[in-house]
């Protein structure tokens, strides 16, 4: 379901993402966009400011391992199955949070691509994205 385009334009965006960076950014931004996201995430500690939710190593770690479960499961839908099953019976995630997640990925890349990270680049991850949530919602239906 992906055209030739499509798979470029989402191949050359990632291949240059930095997946550490990126990742923590987008999980540091879901908790200070979305605070109610901060519940799941007890251990990362008290709620607090911007900059230490930025700073938060936990944090850091966290998004990084998000952002490369992402990006294996961009490739294998296996992991979407066992991810859900995690998600939803052990840690009772509301799925609407992957598509916030989604939405603030998209944020991320366009900050750090710029003028690159153009329409119809955008258009393409949206769809991605969309996937992805839809794959790790699957075991709530
Ligand atoms: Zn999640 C975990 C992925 C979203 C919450 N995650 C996790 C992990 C992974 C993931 C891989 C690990 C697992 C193991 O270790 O086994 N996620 C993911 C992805 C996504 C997500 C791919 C999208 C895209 N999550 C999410 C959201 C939320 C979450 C949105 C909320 C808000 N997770 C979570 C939690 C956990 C996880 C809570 C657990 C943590 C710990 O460490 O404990």
């Amino acid at each position: 379901h992906w055209s030739a385009e499509e798979k470029q334009l989402i191949a050359g965006v990632w291949g240059k993402v930095n997946v550490e960076e990126c990742g923590a950014e987008a999980l540091a931004r879901l908790l200070i966009v979305y605070p109610w996201t901060q519940r799941f995430f007890a251990y990362f500690g008290n709620p607090s400011s911007p900059t230490a939710i930025i700073g938060n190593p936990k944090v850091r770690a966290h998004g990084k391992k998000v952002l490369t479960s992402f990006g294996e499961a961009v490739k294998n839908q296996a992991t979407h199955a066992k991810l859900s099953e995690l998600h939803c019976e052990k840690l009772h995630v509301d799925p609407e949070n992957f598509r916030l997640l989604g939405d603030i990925l998209i944020i991320v890349l366009a900050a750090h691509f710029g003028k690159e990270f153009t329409p119809a680049c955008q258009a393409t991850w949206q769809k991605l994205v969309g996937v992805v949530a839809h794959a790790l919602a699957y075991k709530y239906h």
